[in-house]
């Protein structure tokens, strides 16, 4: 991947058509004839081509877009993109008849991805993680969440944590982490989740926040997992300094996580094939983005689709994400999520665009910062070889980026 040697002080991209994702400005917000000036990596005027006011205009750098689409450039707001090995064989099994649960509770599952990222350096999960994160940002994204939660120690989990921050300082994207300890119980600690709760959750909580290492906290709200109770007192953890929660919740059966996230006004709950109307209803009244996960769902070959007609109604945000990782979701195209999420789950194109940059930015607490093509963000772009925008989520493993941008410089593809 190629980065321009030097930051252009201003630009202009001229001659686009803009996808803004602006909601002020109706379907996918779109200015025909639009263009994009850029200070000092930020958007100061995104708009009609002829309402430019003229003192943006000449800059350092000007860019004829000869009439290309441009979008904010992509969001993957759900990632275990940091792990170690990979599940292969345990895909295999499946493919012979074991389901996920059956595997998981025989010690396969997420805690064979535990033991091969303990045994990994920070370095070694960079570069482990190196190849996932590329193939995203081929695809036009500029920002990607990372999730902890295959360590489940103390020192594993600080170590994930520091190989996701250490991507930022590889890659041009942003990187935000979630503290993801409450992913799974470590055979020590089987039947005793309170005492993995009490011994590590919370004071690696304490740990990885005075180290700048988390964004946000997270969990696993299942059967196999844990509890709303057990989930209630890591979200306690996390409000008492100051950090927004996010939750696993309702992707294998119906617990009341979603209501629990929304009841600490958590920035999203995520899989949701469970969920029901309540759940809806209180997500949307907390502010509670909807992250569906269709990767996860194809993968598990899953017949229980997420309640989307429920989620409209309620007015829950919905966002789409890859949940890349190496059990259940395989899976490093923002492209191909926005086709399974319109093919599987009846997602508008709409409902797909949005899910993937302003939808996905919300989820993450970053709207004010990207996510849409406004004047005030930063300059993350995705200029793209497409007549129309639907052609970014119709086809299949075609990838028509042009060009990124990523806080105002331009990443050569
Ligand atoms: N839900 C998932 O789909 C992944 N984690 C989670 O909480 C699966 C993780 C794995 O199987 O490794
Ligand atoms: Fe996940």
């Amino acid at each position: 991947m190629n980065r321009n040697a030097e930051m252009d002080d201003s630009s202009l991209w001229r001659n686009a058509r803009l996808a803004t994702l602006r909601e002020d400005l109706g379907p996918l917000g779109i200015i025909e004839k639009g263009a994009v000036a850029v200070r000092g990596g930020r958007i100061v005027y995104a708009g009609a081509e002829d309402d430019l006011p003229s003192d943006l205009s000449p800059a350092d750098q000007v860019i004829d877009c000869e009439g290309r689409w441009m979008t904010p450039a992509l969001i993957d707001c759900h990632t275990h993109l940091v792990h170690g090995g990979n599940r292969a064989r345990e895909f295999q099994l499946r493919l012979e008849g074991a389901t996920y649960e059956e595997i998981a509770r025989a010690g396969g599952g997420i805690v064979s991805t535990v033991k091969a990222t303990n045994a990994l350096s920070v370095e070694e999960l960079v570069a482990a993680a190196l190849p996932r994160l590329d193939a995203l940002l081929l695809e036009g994204v500029s920002t990607v969440e990372v999730k902890s939660g295959y360590g489940l120690n103390i020192d594993a989990e600080l170590k994930m944590l520091r190989a996701a921050r250490q991507l930022e300082r590889l890659r041009p994207v942003r990187i935000v982490t979630s503290y993801l300890a409450a992913h799974a119980t470590p055979p020590e600690y089987k039947g005793r989740n309170a005492d993995y709760i009490d011994d590590v959750v919370l004071p690696g909580l304490s740990q990885a926040h005075a180290e700048g290492l988390v964004d946000a906290v997270d969990g696993f709200c299942e059967g196999i997992a844990f509890s709303p109770a057990e989930m209630a007192r890591v979200f306690d953890g996390a409000r008492a300094i100051g950090l927004p929660v996010k939750l696993h919740a309702e992707q294998l059966s119906n617990l009341g996580g979603a209501k629990l996230a929304a009841s600490y006004g958590a920035l999203s709950a995520d899989h949701l094939e469970y969920l029901d109307a309540d759940g809806a209803a209180a997500m949307a009244k907390a502010g509670t983005v909807a992250v569906l996960l269709p990767g996860a769902f194809y993968t598990l070959r899953e017949t229980q689709l997420p309640p989307v007609e429920t989620l409209r109604t309620a007015g829950t945000r919905i966002a789409v994400a890859t949940d890349c990782n190496p059990g259940t979701s395989p899976l490093t195209s923002l492209l191909l999520t926005m086709n399974m999420s319109a093919t599987l789950f009846r997602l508008t194109l709409e409902e797909c665009l949005a899910g993937v940059t302003r939808e996905a930015a919300r989820a993450l607490g970053i709207l004010q910062e990207t996510g849409t093509l406004e004047a005030g963000k930063s300059a993350d772009l995705a200029l793209w070889n497409i007549e129309a925008p639907a052609e970014l989520i119709y086809r299949i493993g075609l990838n028509p980026l042009s060009e990124r941008v990523f806080k105002g410089e331009r990443i050569a593809r």
